[in-house]
């Protein structure tokens, strides 16, 4: 074992989802070790412990993870379970560490972000329960990356990730797990795979885009080897470090062949992609996009008629920029409906306290009790489940719901990397601003309420305070501006649209067009255009 000597880096705070940055960053000497180190240093009685450790397969994984072996040898640790070939998705990881009752685990991913030796790269810490550590840890190992002063590393060989079985690394132990059993196993356990074989026979099809990321395995096992759909169901099928050059976000502009496909004549029923580390989902049917917001209220008011949720859901917690579609469900229910900061760590306390069952964000993302980050392929599971259940068509069941529960018009607009300085003036006026909004009129629109939310955890009573300024409308409808935590370039501005329908005769606009005058609102009020330069946003969902 051997102590090396650092000095620490002044820019590694955790943003939303762990520490993020280019490869080329990460490849500064000693920045990974020094995050990793803190991370150990954070973490109290490591002796003969338990960690999982994988990633999303993108460029940067292999080395990393055997850097983090080495570390994790020297620092003590007894075993460390490691996905085949260094992958696990998001939600496998946390399965792992739930199931296989490890003290936590280390995720290495960048999500949806473009890999390859320029592209992104990203590490964060994930605790007992399975979920993102929640802020007064990351704050703890934050604090630590300002001090750290040395590193602990073993000297040995790399490991031969791509074997499954026990190896060793001095006093550790190291696990090669296959990365999606445990996973397919609990995938069985929630959804009703007989009923979804008989559709599946029947003739049902779809298509499910990998993106060339980490779910290429896991949905090959399950949708194609498990379920009974054709091979070549799954495409882009194989993980890829670079992931094929392309971006691996399930949305309309960077899964657009899939969703060229759902609109044309030859559509399947059903059409699904998820991200890099596979814990978003994209839901098509013939002709239909369903916004992630309307996915989630439309899960939570279906969950039953899958096994793992027959006995009904507790509660739904939603993220503050999705959209209210959840809450009204909730409402109907009669379970209650928590807002929460944008980031699944705000879910763990809620989910562990069994106040939720459903949780989801508009960046497309849907999960529940089963693991502690949001799930990907569980989302195509339970909408397979339910269309299996209902035998009606994806668009028949979106028009249903609309017209029980009323539609949210939705749409998020995204300015990528702008300046960051405009970026942080434009959100400082807006917080400044704040006073003399509520009463301001525009055409038919009037602002009942603004504010920059603040989240009380209603768990352990922690504060997180700056969350994003909301624009609430005398309507119903809303505005919310707030900037990225994930991005890796400048700033990202990200900007929230929501406007309720409930009569079903005018549901069925095109979400632009019905967006249009407050989306016209939002840019006049901030004056996002004229501070930016841009003339509109780099990415529309
Ligand atoms: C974005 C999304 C947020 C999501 C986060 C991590 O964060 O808006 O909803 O939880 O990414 O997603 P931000 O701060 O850039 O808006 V991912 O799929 O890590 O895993
Ligand atoms: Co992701």
């Amino acid at each position: 074992m051997e102590t090396i000597t650092t000095t620490p880096y002044a820019d590694q705070k955790p943003g939303t989802s762990g520490l993020r940055k280019k490869v080329p960053h990460f490849q500064q000497p000693h920045y990974l070790a020094n995050f990793v180190q803190a991370i150990f240093d954070t973490l109290e009685d490591l002796e003969g412990q338990t960690l999982v450790v994988g990633g999303d397969g993108r460029h940067f994984n292999d080395a990393a993870i055997q850097t983090i072996l080495k570390m994790a040898a020297a620092n003590g640790v007894g075993r460390v379970l490691v996905g085949q070939g260094g992958l696990l998705s998001t939600p496998a990881a946390s399965g792992v560490i739930r199931g296989r009752k490890a003290l936590g685990g280390i995720v290495l991913s960048a999500s949806h972000n473009p890999g390859g030796p320029e592209g992104d790269f990203g590490i964060k810490y994930n605790i007992a329960n399975g979920g993102p550590a929640p802020e007064t840890l990351t704050s703890k190992i934050h604090a630590r990356t300002q001090v750290i002063d040395a590193y602990r590393i073993v000297h040995a060989d790399d490991l031969d990730l791509g074997i499954l079985g026990s190896a060793t690394l001095g006093p550790m132990t190291v696990e090669v797990i296959d990365p999606v059993a445990d996973y397919a196993n609990l995938m069985a356990q929630l959804f009703d795979f007989e009923r979804i074989r008989a559709l599946v026979a029947g003739g049902f099809r779809m298509r499910f885009d990998a993106m060339h990321a980490v779910t290429g395995p896991y949905a090959t096992a399950i949708l194609e080897q498990t379920l009974g759909f054709p091979p070549g169901t799954v495409v882009n099928a194989t993980p890829r470090a670079d992931f094929g050059g392309h971006h691996p976000d399930p949305n309309l502009v960077h899964a657009k062949d899939l969703y060229e496909l759902m609109l044309s004549a030859d559509a399947p029923d059903f059409g699904a992609a998820s991200d890099g580390d596979g814990d978003r989902n994209l839901i098509l049917g013939k002709g239909v996009f369903v916004t992630p917001s309307d996915s989630l209220a439309i899960l939570a008011a279906n969950a039953h008629l899958a096994p793992g949720y027959a006995d009904g859901i507790k509660g739904v917690a939603r993220s503050m920029p999705t959209s209210a579609a959840a809450d009204r469900v909730a409402a109907k229910l009669g379970v209650p409906c928590y807002v929460t900061p944008t980031g699944w760590k705000f879910f763990g306390n809620l989910l562990d306290a069994d106040r939720v069952t459903i949780c989801g964000e508009e960046s497309a993302g849907t999960g529940s009790n089963h693991v502690r980050e949001k799930d990907g392929l569980w989302a195509v599971l339970l909408w397979l489940n339910v269309l299996a259940a209902r035998r009606q068509s994806v668009r028949e069941i979106v028009h249903d719901h609309w017209r029980t529960y009323g539609r949210n018009y939705y749409t998020r607009h995204d300015y990528e990397a702008i300046d960051a300085e405009v970026a942080e003036q434009l959100m400082f006026d807006m917080r400044a601003d704040l006073g003399t909004l509520a009463g301001q009129r525009y055409g038919a629109f009037e602002i009942a309420a603004a504010d920059d939310f603040t989240y009380h955890d209603p768990v352990d009573w922690t504060t997180a305070a700056k969350q994003g300024v909301r624009l609430r409308f005398a309507d119903g409808s809303r505005i919310v501006y707030r900037l990225s935590g994930t991005g890796t370039e400048g700033a990202t501005l990200r900007l929230y649209i929501d406007r309720f329908e409930p009569d079903p005769a005018r549901q069925h606009e095109e979400t632009q067009a019905a967006l249009a005058d407050l989306v016209a609102i939002a840019d006049h009020v901030a004056g996002i255009r004229a501070r930016t330069g841009r003339s509109s946003p780099d990415v529309v969902t």
